[in-house]
């Protein structure tokens, strides 16, 4: 008769025991518990195991949970040898301690960096944990240089778990493994002789990693995470020259995305208004600040923006010049505050299809929009008022920025006074 497994295959504890049982020839009857939807939390599976947490058998009426116990029965129990669970005490010991280094070392170091994150909504790795977890593959690493598998001189349910571990760890960030050649020649091995490897391990812990690195996309740390997306660690650890004025919003785009993704910056303040921007040594580095359209550009967006309409033309030259005081606008262009309010009706349209602005995390196109956003509203307090959608949008990407009072409000209160103060004279005017 069939075992009962109640299990999730992202599961590593669970594929330990799918494995198991393969290399056993075992028939298990697979029992797909979805955890996110609390299916563990049934009264029907508390009764069965009052611990809640897969994977768990039910064996004709023989409960039992815990991985490492769950195989180990399977081996007793069903095996044809002792093979994978050595009777020999000295060597069962070594298989033991091996399985309590999975379960208490290996993968809840890994649970300690990665599961606040996927869980509890934590933004950031935990250095230390990382290095804890660190600690623990070269543990595993130099159990590998005694022997050829990780217990003994061949396969035992010590792989069986530590595999499982070891796959899902890669899954989620395969730079863990590096400098670890004995780890990654004993992968290779576990892979080729445990039956339906691909099917039975590779699938769930693929299916992990996926999920992780969404998490870590979403809440995302940092230089951890840019080494997720390959950026290069020694480049990152070089800080990069940014020419920025913070009320800029475009700058402060750049800004936000470097910090979440611990990219270091060198900030370099440059005052546009005291023409930092055209003195030769910028326009050597970036001669765009020249170019008539480029400027023109800008000031269009000044212009949708409805506060401080500029008006000015480049000169024959194709140099710009700011307008002169006598130009500028006397009164806000009530046209272009009609159109400022058409593009904010497309952003709310957009946040009613998606959490975010085009998905359902954040991602660069939010940092983008929040700049501009934070900016409007820093112009005009009461702006967002007959929007829902972007006020809640706006508030959750506050509250996941990282820094962002220092990334991007100060930035954008700065703009907000500065318009603020040439609004007031437009009124005394
Ligand atoms: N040490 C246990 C760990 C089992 C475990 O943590 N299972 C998780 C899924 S990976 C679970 O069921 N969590 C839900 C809960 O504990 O309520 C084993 O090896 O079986």
């Amino acid at each position: 008769m069939p075992i009962d497994l109640y299990y999730m295959d992202v599961s590593a504890p669970c594929r330990a025991v799918m494995m198991t049982a393969k290399i056993l020839g075992v028939e298990l009857n697979m029992k797909m518990t979805n955890l996110m939807a609390g299916e563990h939390m049934k009264p029907e599976f508390l009764a069965i195991n009052p611990q809640h947490n897969v994977p768990t058998i039910d064996d004709d009426g023989f409960y039992l949970n815990e991985s490492k116990a769950i195989c180990g029965y399977l081996v007793n129990e069903y095996g044809k040898d002792d093979t994978l669970y050595p009777k020999d005490p000295k060597v069962r010991a070594l298989v033991d301690q091996r399985l309590y280094f999975d379960m208490g070392v290996l993968y809840q170091r890994f649970g300690l960096v990665y599961y606040p994150i996927i869980m509890h909504g934590a933004k950031k790795l935990s250095e230390t944990a990382l290095k804890d977890l660190a600690v623990a593959i070269d543990f595993l690493e130099t159990f590998l240089t005694k022997t050829k598998y990780a217990a003994a001189d061949h396969l035992t349910v010590a792989d069986i778990a530590l595999v499982s571990s070891i796959a899902t760890i890669e899954a989620v960030d395969k730079t863990h493994l590096d400098n670890h050649p004995k780890i990654q020649k004993w992968l290779e091995t576990c892979k080729a002789e445990i039956p339906d490897y691909q099917e039975l391990n590779q699938k769930g812990a693929d299916g992990f990693g996926q999920w992780a690195q969404g998490a870590l996309a979403n809440r995302v740390n940092l230089f951890r995470y840019s080494q997720l997306h390959s950026i290069s660690p020694n480049r990152s650890n070089m800080p990069i020259d940014l020419y920025y004025m913070e009320a800029s919003a475009p700058c402060r785009s750049v800004m936000m995305t470097a910090k979440m993704v611990g990219v270091e910056l060198n900030l370099k303040k440059t005052d546009l208004m005291a023409g930092d921007n055209m003195k030769p040594e910028y326009i050597k580095m970036n001669p765009q600040t020249q170019h008539p359209n480029y400027r023109r550009r800008w000031l269009l967006l000044e212009r949708k923006q409805g506060h401080l309409r500029l008006s000015g033309q480049p000169t024959r030259k194709g140099r710009y010049t700011l307008p002169k005081r006598s130009q500028r606008a006397t009164k806000i262009d009530e046209s272009a505050v009609t159109e400022l309010h058409g593009a904010l009706d497309f952003l709310e349209t957009f946040l009613t299809q998606n959490k975010y602005a085009a998905c359902d995390h954040l991602t660069i196109a939010d940092i983008a929009l929040v700049s501009s956003a934070s900016t409007i509203v820093a112009t005009n307090k009461t702006i967002f008022d007959k929007y829902p959608k972007i006020q809640s949008w706006l508030e959750a990407c506050k509250s996941e920025i990282t820094d962002y009072e220092e990334t991007n409000n100060s930035g954008a209160e700065a703009f907000g006074q500065w318009a603020g103060a040439a609004l007031s004279k437009l009124e005394s005017a």
